[in-house]
């Protein structure tokens, strides 16, 4: 059984995830306008991965004796200046998920609830993996600069920067 304060915890989580969903769309739809078909698919998939993200939450949270909160959501920022405005954004944005993943950890041990300890350490993980990928994005468009051939190139291979679900 959850208590109230994990209940609670865990559904500002979900918001969390499901504005990350929202966020990761938002900046699919620039980059498809944009005709950079690469980084638009990353970035649905990515989409996609967060909506898993929230309800991996939500089920933990009615199967411990919960009840997840659906929760109205922020409208997410629709244009950039540039891809890599974009990608720093995302950057930040897995930054911001990673401390509030680690606040959640110290709620859990804090209220002795090792189940929820435990279901979190899933969450760890994939924030090291996450904000790796967006390090090694930036990395790569520092690289490119201004360069489009460059940008051609990278738009092409960002598909094989899958993250592991
Ligand atoms: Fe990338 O944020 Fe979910 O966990």
């Amino acid at each position: 059984m959850l208590s109230k304060t994990i209940e609670s915890a865990l559904n500002n989580q979900i918001k969390i995830e499901a504005e990350s969903s929202q966020i990761y769309l938002a900046m699919a739809c620039w980059a498809e306008v944009k005709g950079l078909e690469g980084v638009a698919n990353f970035m649905y998939a990515q989409s996609d991965e967060e909506r898993e993200h929230m309800l991996k939450l939500v089920k933990f949270v009615n199967e411990r004796g919960g009840h997840a909160k659906i929760s109205q959501l922020k409208e997410p920022n629709a244009t950039f200046n540039s891809f890599k405005e974009m990608f720093q954004k995302l950057l930040e944005h897995e930054i911001f998920v990673s401390e509030s993943i680690n606040e959640l950890v110290h709620i859990s041990l804090n209220e002795k609830d090792y189940a929820t300890h435990n279901f979190l350490q899933w969450y760890v993980a994939e924030q090291i993996e996450e904000e790796a990928v967006a390090r090694t994005i930036l990395d790569k468009i520092n690289l490119i600069g201004d360069d489009k051939g460059g940008l051609y190139l990278f738009d092409r291979d960002i598909e094989n920067l899958t993250v592991t679900t």
